[in-house]
């Protein structure tokens, strides 16, 4: 009896820690950015591999997140429009509005 109650718990523990990283990888988190000002706000962000970001554009004028690195761009934004991208690899990624490319920004997708 003991024995068995000892192997059901080490089974527990060992599997504990598996579990935990399998569920971490599955739940992506999305990010929010906003433009506004005619700047990205965060200018710079960390986000994990997989994760996405939605880019709100609260500006009367028309801005795009282009990412011409990892080959993604949101189209242009009206004012109140939306978007998300999705960052499957790890890396540090400029981008700037195509309307506007003084606007830049950053985001590091850590690995
Ligand atoms: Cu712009």
């Amino acid at each position: 009896m003991t024995t068995m109650t000892r192997r059901s718990t080490l089974a527990l523990f060992a599997a504990t820690p598996l579990a935990l990283a399998l569920a971490g990888r599955a739940q992506a988190a999305t990010h929010a950015i906003a433009i506004e000002g005619m700047a990205f706000s965060p200018a710079e962000i960390t986000i994990a591999r997989g994760d996405s970001i939605t880019f709100t554009n609260n500006d009367s004028m028309p801005h795009t997140a282009t990412f011409r690195s990892a080959g993604m761009d949101t189209g242009r934004l009206s004012q109140g429009q939306t978007a998300s991208l999705t960052f499957a690899n790890a890396g540090t990624f400029d981008y700037f509005c195509a309307v506007h490319p003084s606007m830049r920004a950053r985001v590091i997708v850590a690995g």
